[in-house]
């Protein structure tokens, strides 16, 4: 499975550790010193080599943290929104600039004092020099603190974003709960669908996968996401939850008529419209579940007041499942098929 941009970041040192590292490490260096020259001589290429050895340290620790960020610009818009919402995008460039400078600021430092080290007239000199540098440098790190604390604490929750492919044809399950959307997902799935956490909600979303005939699609279900009025959620929830639309090629929506799952057929279909609106653009199949529990005149009923083409099925057993996900293959954009295919040509020139 495709890993999310997020999952490799690094272990970020805080200033204290950084300085505590670059320092203790250089200080307990051996330095190879040719035992034939003058003191003065011996102190220049120990401090040389502390002042280097120290710098490179903290250089190498910042520009891999540096390293192991994706390029924000390049982040799929999913991630790239889900990672606004939880750390704000504008946050991570700020202090992504800011270890940027310090490297920069912390070469400087390295190249300008490893050769002034080497003008020194005594060994005190030297050690003086080097201390100097040191105090720079700790100085630089001690001015993006405030950064490296910021890019620890974004780090640990971007690491945790699920682990879904957006290149993939992507059909999202919604409904209230209790409708039959881990059932639906569950009979489509060729194998067990897999669970990943996502912000904002404690229950993770679902993905089940499905080979097709053109390629690999997979089916979301999203429990605590698209199974409540949207009024009741704060702005960062609905962010949480419009980052869906970068996934989402369809969506099929689940209601039960026999209202088994504890939600009149009313509030059901206002949901729906809540989501049509919200995800305008996106095709939607709707679905009726459930219909074993129903009796025909119930059926008419909810046939008549869901408008338009609805599904007929009993998820439980399999029963006019298969149907849906065709219709809904079928309504992904014809635009993405071309995408796909043009990019496997391509691939193969
Ligand atoms: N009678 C009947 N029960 C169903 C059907 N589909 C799902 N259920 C039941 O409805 C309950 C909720 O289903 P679940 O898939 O967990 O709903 P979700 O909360 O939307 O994921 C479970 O007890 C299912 O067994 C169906 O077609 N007929
Ligand atoms: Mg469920």
């Amino acid at each position: 499975m495709a890993k999310q941009p997020f999952s490799n970041l690094g272990t970020v040192l805080l200033a204290d550790e950084l300085i505590d590292l670059a320092f203790r490490r250089t200080s307990k260096a051996v330095v190879a010193v040719p035992s034939k020259r003058s003191p003065r001589a011996k102190a220049r290429i120990r401090e040389e080599f502390r002042i280097k050895n120290a710098g490179h340290t903290i250089i190498v620790k910042l520009k891999t943290i540096i390293k192991k960020f994706p390029r924000l610009d390049e982040v799929h818009p999913f991630y790239y929104e889900l990672a606004d919402v939880l750390v704000g995008v504008g946050n991570l460039k700020k202090s992504l600039a800011a270890l940027k400078w310090a490297v920069k600021m912390i070469n400087g430092f390295v190249k300008k004092n490893s050769r002034a080290v080497k003008r020194v007239m005594t060994s005190i000199g030297a050690a003086n020099l080097r201390r100097k540098a040191y105090g720079r440098m700790a100085s630089v790190i001690f001015q993006i603190e405030k950064d490296l604390e910021f890019l620890k604490e974004a780090g640990a929750k971007l690491r945790k974003l699920p682990s879904i492919d957006p290149s993939i044809r992507t059909v999202v399950v919604a409904g209230y709960a209790n409708v039959g959307k881990s059932t639906f997902v569950k009979q489509i799935s060729t194998a067990k669908p897999e669970i990943n956490s996502y912000p904002f909600t404690t229950k993770g979303v679902v993905v089940g996968h499905k080979k097709t005939e053109l390629d690999h699609c997979q089916i979301i279900d999203t429990p605590g996401l698209l199974d409540r009025p949207l009024k009741e959620r704060n702005p960062i929830e609905l962010q949480a939850i419009i980052a869906l639309k970068h996934l989402a090629h369809v969506i099929i929506f689940i209601t039960d008529p026999s209202e088994t799952c504890g939600y009149s057929f009313k509030r059901q279909l206002s949901l729906f419209r809540e989501i049509s609106k919200m995800f305008v653009g996106i095709p939607l199949v709707k679905v009726i579940n459930k219909i074993d529990l129903v009796d025909q005149a119930s059926l008419r009923r909810v046939k008549r007041d869901f408008t338009n083409h609805v599904y007929e099925v009993v998820a439980k057993e399999g029963k006019g499942v298969q149907e849906v996900f065709e219709e809904a293959l079928g309504l992904i954009d014809v635009n993405y098929k071309n995408l796909r295919k043009n990019r496997l040509l391509s691939q193969d020139l």
